[in-house]
């Protein structure tokens, strides 16, 4: 499919404006591929400006947090907070404190973010922040230093109505509570300015499993919809964080066998499955401030791969969670040559574009992240109409809602696709859907 000439020559002019945001337009790229078949049909997008408009935040905030260390040192990171695009609601995202973190990166998740948003069908505007901070073998004390001091500059930015921000890779309840605890203090409010919140002090229930175990529900229609089913399917994972364990547990209920998890020192194979003491050991894995996978191959006396992904290892499922860019085209190829079958992501932009190409040229079925990895979000969004209401929903109704989100944003990604042209393509669905949403809602409010 070429692109069509509008998209072209934004993405064109883009590039010329923006080099270095390799991950940024790799996104954008993705997006107005997909988009494309809309152009000729609606003129308007073009002469309302809406790609020029959408590919530019709203508001970029950059700011120094500085902090100190155990020993005495003072030591300086770089904060953002990327506020994308509020035409559907309150920006809304999470923060991420690792080192891979810059400006690219962020404008990437929060443009992602939007679209993303916008397909659980809640109000909420698409947002991303985070520092390039390495909580490798910090302390406890230290955490919380970096996340009071992130937080007053942040506080001033964010609000209830504004900017609700969440976690993200490196941001857990731990640093959700040291963060909400300086706002507070800052402010003298008790507002639901984050989420992700522990459940006594306005978290919602099923928060901490919601976007693992949106994503088996998303991949579990979409083998229904293939006339298949979890039972028995071997699941290939990377990553040992929040996302991987939401999907091991749920996956793991349905009947699928998790063969493997990853971290930056490599993977293990654990061809038993995932399960039992194995997924509470994963909590313990991720609060320890090593950042490993080891110590569960040792633990649990099974193969640990050294500096590898677990993307040669034959199964029928591939859920990537652990980072962007981390299944490149070397990968889609074994994938292919195992006769995998399914990839979904767990992550954001886990898959490259080459990789993507690879699957998608070899028959897989390919669910990108925006759509299989929503029900984070999702949940997130009932936890401010908690907030909001002062009340706490009980666990089997949030779990109802966020079921309903994923079977809804399978079907309509799979009805749009097919709308245009191109039946069974996520990407097209999930890009189409989420962009129209966006763009109408732009229109209706004017040149803002
Ligand atoms: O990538 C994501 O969707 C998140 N990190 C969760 C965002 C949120 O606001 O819950």
């Amino acid at each position: 499919m070429g692109m069509h000439p509008y998209p072209a020559q934004v993405l064109n002019s883009l590039r010329g404006r923006n080099p270095w945001e390799t991950e940024f337009l790799q996104a954008v790229e993705e997006v107005f591929e997909s988009v494309s078949p809309l152009f000729e049909l609606n003129p308007q997008y073009a002469s309302e400006a809406i790609l020029e408009r959408m590919t530019e935040p709203e508001r970029i905030i950059s700011f120094r947090v500085p902090w100190t260390d155990d020993q005495g040192r003072h030591r300086v990171n770089r904060g953002f907070r990327v506020q994308f695009n509020s035409a559907l609601g309150p920006y809304k995202g999470g923060l991420r404190f690792h080192p891979s973190v810059t400006q690219s990166s962020l404008k990437f998740l929060g443009f992602e973010q939007g679209f993303k948003n916008a397909l659980t069908g809640l109000p909420m505007g698409g947002g991303k922040g985070g520092a390039d901070f390495d909580f490798r073998n910090c302390t406890d004390r230290e955490r919380m230093a970096f996340c009071q001091s992130f937080m007053s500059e942040l506080y001033r930015h964010i609000g209830p109505d504004i900017d609700v921000p969440a976690g993200d890779i490196g941001v857990g309840a731990r640093e959700i509570g040291y963060l909400f605890g300086q706002y507070k203090r800052l402010t003298g409010s008790f507002h639901g300015v984050l989420t992700g919140k522990r459940l006594e002090w306005g978290g919602s229930l099923l928060r901490p499993e919601a976007t693992g175990y949106g994503i088996v529900y998303l991949a579990d229609a979409m083998l229904r919809a293939a006339g298949e089913g979890l039972e028995g399917k071997r699941i290939a994972l990377s990553g040992f964080g929040n996302v991987a364990w939401g999907v091991a547990r749920k996956a793991e209920e349905l009947g699928g066998v998790v063969i493997s998890l990853s971290g930056p020192d490599g993977s293990i194979h654990d061809p038993e499955g995932i399960r039992g003491e194995k997924l509470e050991y994963m909590l313990e894995m991720r609060l320890s401030p090593r950042d490993e996978i080891r110590p569960y191959a040792d633990r649990f006396k099974v193969e640990f791969r050294p500096g590898r992904r677990p993307w040669d290892l034959p199964c029928e499922l591939a859920i990537p969670c652990a980072i962007q860019n981390e299944l490149d085209e070397d990968d889609a190829r074994s994938l292919v040559r195992n006769q995998c079958r399914y990839v979904v992501e767990g992550a954001n932009m886990p898959c490259t574009a080459g990789a993507v190409e690879v699957l998608q040229g070899a028959g897989l079925v390919f669910v990108p992240g925006k759509a299989a990895n929503a029900g984070g979000v999702a949940v997130s969004g009932l936890e401010m109409a908690q907030n909001s209401a002062r009340r706490s929903w009980p666990a089997e109704e949030i779990d109802t809602l966020l079921r309903a989100t994923m079977e809804t944003i399978h079907d309509t990604c799979l009805q749009v696709a097919e709308e245009v042209g191109q039946a069974g393509d996520y990407v097209v669905g999930a890009n189409i859907a989420g962009f129209r949403k966006v763009a109408d809602a732009m229109i209706d409010q004017g040149l803002v």
